[in-house]
Formats: C-alpha cells, structure tokens, sequence
C-alpha cells in the first residue's frame, strides 16, 4: 500500500491504528494524521495539545501504554512540587492545579510548544518540529491552527471545559451537550491531505468530542462529502461499548443509539464503509441500509499485529472493490 491516505484522528485510538498502518504500509510518509484539538487547554500558562502529543509519543514508541496519555518513565517531581503552593493558593485560583498530570519529561514538550507559538509559529509548524525532534516518519497536523475548543454541557456543574470533563471530573458526569468555540479555519496541510488522499480514515476515536470537532469545522463536512467514496470510518464502539473513554454513554445521552448502528448514522452523510468487529457483524444489514458496506475484521487493537491487520483490512476495502 503506498497511496495517501488521511486520518482523522483522536487520541488514544487513533494512535494505536496509525501505528498499526505504519507497519502497513510500504511508504509511512504517504500517511497524514488530522488531529483533533478540542481537547487542548492551556495549565500552568501552557499550551497543551493532548491529542497531538498522544499521537506523537504513540508513534515515537515513547508512550506509557497503561496510562494510554504522557511518556513511558515518567517522573512527576514538578507536579509535586506544587503542593506547598496549594496551600497558600486564594480560593478562587486554579493556579498550582495538580488534577492534570504533566510529567517532568512530558513538561518541555509543553514548554517548547508554548514557547514557539508565543514567538508567532502556527501550531502546524510547531507540531512538525516536535514529531520530527520524535523522528515520527507519519506527517501529522493539527485540523486547524486556530483556537477550536470543546465545551461539554454537563447536568450537574452547566458548561465546561473537555479537559475539566474528562480529567478532572472523570467523565463521570452526565452530559446534556456538547458544543464547539471560536471562529476556525481549517489547516491548509489538512485540507490539502484530505483533498488529495486516495482513502481517507476516520480512526476509532470518539464520534462526538474526537472527531467531531475536526468534522464541524467549517466546510469539511461538505468538503469529506464530496469524497464520500474514498472514506471508511472505524467504529470506535464494539459490542455496544466504547474501546476506552466515556464514547458509548456520551452517544446514548445525546441521543444516539450506542452501537455500530448509532456510529453509521452519524458517519453515513460523509463516509461510504464502516469497519466493524466480528461481534457486531449481526449489524451489518442495517449498517448497509443506511448506505455503507460494513467491513468485517477484529478491530479491538490488543495487541500491534491486530493494528496492523485493522489498518490492511481497511485500507483493502478501499482499494480492492
Ligand atoms: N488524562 C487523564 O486522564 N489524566 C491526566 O492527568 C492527563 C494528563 C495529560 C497530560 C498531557 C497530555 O497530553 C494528556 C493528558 N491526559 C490525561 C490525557 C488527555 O487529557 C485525554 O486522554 C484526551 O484529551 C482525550 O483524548
């Protein structure tokens, strides 16, 4: 396999099927990782883009592969530090916040990312530098250099922040919408990369807080559709339950059925196939009643051999029919 191929990605998810498409294809710099940055925040005064950072470090080999986020040997001497300032800290500061984990090594990826960009670099050219300091083959850029951020309308603490959702509550909240802020523009490289992709991917991330920030940016729905032949979504949820984070309730409290089924209906206006494991394959008619193929492979990424046959699988079907 050797075309380009696009990948709009999440975090964690999307990581591990990018590594397992490296391994399959012949050329790993025909491959473009569109990345959401919804999730990004700023703590401590820095910039942070988790999942470019996922991604990177994923693919540098560098991640810790339990904790799924930061670096593998990781000191947290930094984060410690901070609890003598908690103590004198006014109420009503977020400053000294040690509920989101930065490592000490992780740390200078934050420093030089917020460094570059406070010197005027466009988030695309910093991320090109921190992947290549990573000497990560697989281009990858953020969906847009402008501020694009998630907020997540809880039940119980009204509108915040993805990060104050996820990490410091938990996703253990009941979520009643999800929204996204500011006035974007999508990135020049991801337009390109998706315009000239011969398969374009949605990873297995999150349909609504992953991908969807990356699909609401102005003009890439109609733009994906125009390309609808040429993209193939894997679904992020198998046997009804999400692969890892909060996917299956976030769909069922929006209002989507938390299913493959549920997976195809949002993805069916843009993309013609859905990859589905073998214990949804039950599903497949009502996948192709809703006007995808339903592409049948072990998709639940255990182990990088099964990333590797997920990733040639989906790229057969988009090739080879
Ligand atoms: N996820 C957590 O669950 N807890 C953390 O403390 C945390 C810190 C963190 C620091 C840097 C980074 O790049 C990612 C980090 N993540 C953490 C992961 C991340 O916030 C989420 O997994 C993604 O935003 C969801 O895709």
């Amino acid at each position: 396999v050797t075309e380009p191929i696009a990948v709009l990605s999440g975090g964690v998810g999307a990581a591990r099927f990018l590594a397992g498409l490296i391994d399959a294809v012949d050329d790993p710099t025909s491959v473009t990782a569109i990345v959401n940055v919804g999730d990004d925040c700023t703590m401590h005064g820095l910039s942070i883009s988790p999942d470019l950072d996922t991604i990177t470090y994923t693919l540098a080999g560098a991640i810790d592969g339990e904790r799924g986020w930061g670096l593998v040997d990781e000191s947290w001497r930094a984060m410690g530090a901070l609890e003598r300032y908690e103590r004198v800290r006014p109420g009503d500061s977020r400053a000294a916040a040690r509920w989101f984990g930065l490592g000490d090594q992780d740390l200078a990826t934050h420093f030089y990312r917020t460094a570059r960009l406070d010197e005027g670099a466009a988030l695309t050219t910093v991320t090109d530098e921190i992947r290549r300091a990573w000497d990560v083959p697989v281009a990858i850029v953020p969906a847009t250099d402008d501020p694009w951020s998630t907020i997540v309308d809880t039940e119980e603490h009204g509108e915040i922040s993805f990060q104050d959702y996820f990490v410091r509550l938990r996703h253990d909240v009941a979520v009643r919408g999800v929204r996204f802020e500011g006035s974007p523009v999508l990135g020049a490289d991801a337009r390109a990369a998706l315009t000239g992709a011969d398969v374009i991917v949605i990873a297995p991330s999150n349909p609504l807080v992953s991908i969807g920030p990356i699909i609401a940016l102005p003009g890439v729905e109609s733009l994906l559709a125009t390309r609808r032949d040429a993209t193939v979504a894997v679904s992020p949820i198998v046997g009804g339950a999400a692969l890892k984070g909060p996917a299956d309730r976030m769909m069922t409290e929006l209002g989507h059925e938390s299913s493959v089924v549920g997976v195809a209906s949002l993805y069916a206006p843009f993309a013609s196939a859905l990859v589905i494991d073998p214990v949804d394959a039950e599903h497949a008619p009502e996948i192709e009643a809703l006007g995808m193929r339903a592409i049948v492979t072990p998709s639940v990424m255990s182990s990088p051999d099964v990333a590797r046959s997920l990733a040639e699988a989906t790229i057969d079907a988009m090739t080879r029919h």
